[in-house]
This record gives C-alpha cells, structure tokens and sequence, in this order.
C-alpha cells in the first residue's frame, strides 16, 4: 500500500545524511576511496572529488583496498558514533572499477551489517551491474546526469569521450551513448526500490538553460531527489581539459538554478561537495584526520 511504501522510505533515509536534510546534522557518513580507474571523461574531472564529481584541485586522495577500507570502516566507526553510511565516490567511478567495490560492499556486509551501502556513479555501466547492486542491498545510487539532450550536443561539451566495450566512442556519438545508459540505468534502480539521487554539475554556459529539462526528466524517471552542484573551476584545472575559460558557478546562479529547476521534485540543498575519502558529518570533514590514520598499504 502507499503508506507501507511511505514507511519503506522513510527507514532508508532516516539517517542517510544526503537524502534527508533533517538526518544530516545527525548522521555521518564516509567515503572509501578504493575506485581509482574511470570508463568516461568529463571535461571538469581531476579524479579528486567525486559523488560530486567535483572539480577541486590540490587535495590528494588516496586509494585503498576492499581490506584497507573496511578496517578504516571500523575504526571510524568506533570513534565516530554517528557514522550511518559508506560510500563509494571515487576518486574514479566505483562501477569501472567493478571488483574493488564489490569486494568492498561484500565485506562490509559481513563486517558492518548496519551500515548504509551507498554508490555514486556517472551511470554508464548500473546496467550491467544492477543484480550485484541489488544482492548487496545497495539502497541509495547517485548518478551524475548533467544534460538529457538527445542529441548529443550538450554532451560532447561536456565528455570528450566514453569507454564502453573495448571502444572509445567521441562526441556526439559518445554523449548519445552515455545518455542512453545513464537513463537505462536509472529505470533499473527505481523499479527495483532502489533510491536514485541525481547530481548536475551547474556548467554556466554549458548546460545552465538546460537543466530545468533534466530536472522534469529526473521527476518522470521516479528520482527520489535531485541535486544542483555548482562547477569549481580552477584555472590550474580548467586550461587542462576542454572546458577552457569557463568559470565557477556563483551562488546567484545556483539559487536561480535551483528555484528553475524546482518542478516538484525534491531537491537537496545541503549537499557540501565532498571529496572521495570524506570522514564526518557533512558540514564538517574529517578526512584529514583519519588521512594520518595507516590504513593504506603505503608498499
Ligand atoms: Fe557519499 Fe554521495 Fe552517498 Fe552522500 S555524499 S556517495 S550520497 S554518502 Fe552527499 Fe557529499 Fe553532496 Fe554527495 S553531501 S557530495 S550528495
Ligand atoms: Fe571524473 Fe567522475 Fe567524470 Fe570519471 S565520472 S571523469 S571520475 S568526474
């Protein structure tokens, strides 16, 4: 019934710090940084940030082992008591990197039973996954899904290029390929009860117009709430890759996003930009702290 369904989602956000913003002042989560490799390439990537996909220079993540990160895992834990949920948010995406972060979910289901599982993605490869996340009772998927322009166009501005079968696959083409599988992908979650969140990065002159499209899109899909990140650029960053000159989104801009984009989907406002290997409640990041911690295996 509606109400059991109301219920069934409420006990999946009631601590889950970025699907509930009462939960977040409550409730802490951390990320494991053990997904180093990535199948795409977004033109404001540094493979620091991610969930975010962020685009913050000058701070190094460091990569762990399934073994690695669950010990980190406990040892927070134990500390942190508030700790609701695990991540795996980079530094790359954790679904080219298929192994690690099943290994990792797989221990963590035997390890700490009652922690949340979370995954972000760029949503290219849910498809072929969409059982293991299932099995490992994976309740909470991000994807980033920056534009739901059929044509490719906005896309290829923004991907220079997609892996996907042994192929690199450029522009149009590429963009065309990444949104099919994005949106296949996010039909799979929600019809198995999973709830999605969606990130758009706010690219001003990329995708900024655009974004109320993906907003209506993510509404129809069945998202359970969607997520306007600004873009950070850096000119240290930006002269890398395509995205030449443009310029960070200011705080004007994401509020005329937001409210643009507010066509009765639920919309997260809290959300701090974390990086891959974050430690703490949103508000206040830890990971430097535990970053002294020996966790990694430094041979
Ligand atoms: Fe991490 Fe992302 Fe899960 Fe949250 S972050 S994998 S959904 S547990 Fe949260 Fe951080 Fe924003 Fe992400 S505040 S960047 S939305
Ligand atoms: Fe970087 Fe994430 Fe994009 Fe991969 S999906 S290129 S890790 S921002």
């Amino acid at each position: 019934t509606q109400s059991e369904l109301h219920a069934s989602i409420l006990q999946k956000i009631n601590n889950h710090p970025c699907y509930s913003q009462d939960a977040h002042q409550h409730y802490a989560r951390i990320h494991v940084a053990v997904a180093p490799a990535c199948n795409i390439q977004c033109n404001y990537c540094n493979r620091k940030y991610d969930c975010s996909n962020e685009s913050r220079p000058g701070v190094t993540s460091y990569k762990l082992k399934p073994e690695e990160a669950v010990k980190k895992v406990l040892h927070v834990g134990g500390l942190i008591q508030q700790l609701s949920v695990v991540g795996i948010a980079g530094p790359g995406d954790g679904l080219a990197n298929p192994k690690q972060t099943f290994e990792t979910f797989a221990l963590l289901k035997k390890y700490a039973p009652d922690i949340k599982l979370c995954l972000s993605t760029n949503g290219l490869m849910i498809h072929k996954h969409i059982d293991e996340i299932a099995k490992y009772t994976i309740e909470h998927v991000t994807v980033t899904l920056n534009t739901v322009d059929e044509s490719g166009e906005i896309g290829s501005k923004i991907y220079p290029w997609v892996f996907y079968e042994h192929k690199k696959h450029r522009g149009l083409e590429g963009a065309k390929l990444l949104l099919e599988k994005q949106l296949l992908g996010i039909k799979m979650l929600v019809e198995r009860g999973i709830l999605v969140k969606v990130n758009a990065v706010l690219i001003p002159g990329i995708n900024d117009a655009h974004l109320p499209l993906v907003a209506k899109k993510v509404k129809e899909l069945g998202v359970f709430i969607f997520n306007v990140m600004p873009l950070i650029s850096k000119p240290e960053f930006g002269t890398k890759f395509g995205l030449d000159g443009v310029p960070s989104a200011n705080h004007k801009q994401l509020m005329r996003a937001q409210e643009a984009c507010d066509v009765n989907v639920k919309m997260m406002r809290h959300c701090r930009q974390c990086r891959a290997d974050a430690v703490g409640l949103l508000g206040e990041d830890r990971s430097d702290e535990f970053f002294k911690e020996s966790f990694a295996d430094k041979s």
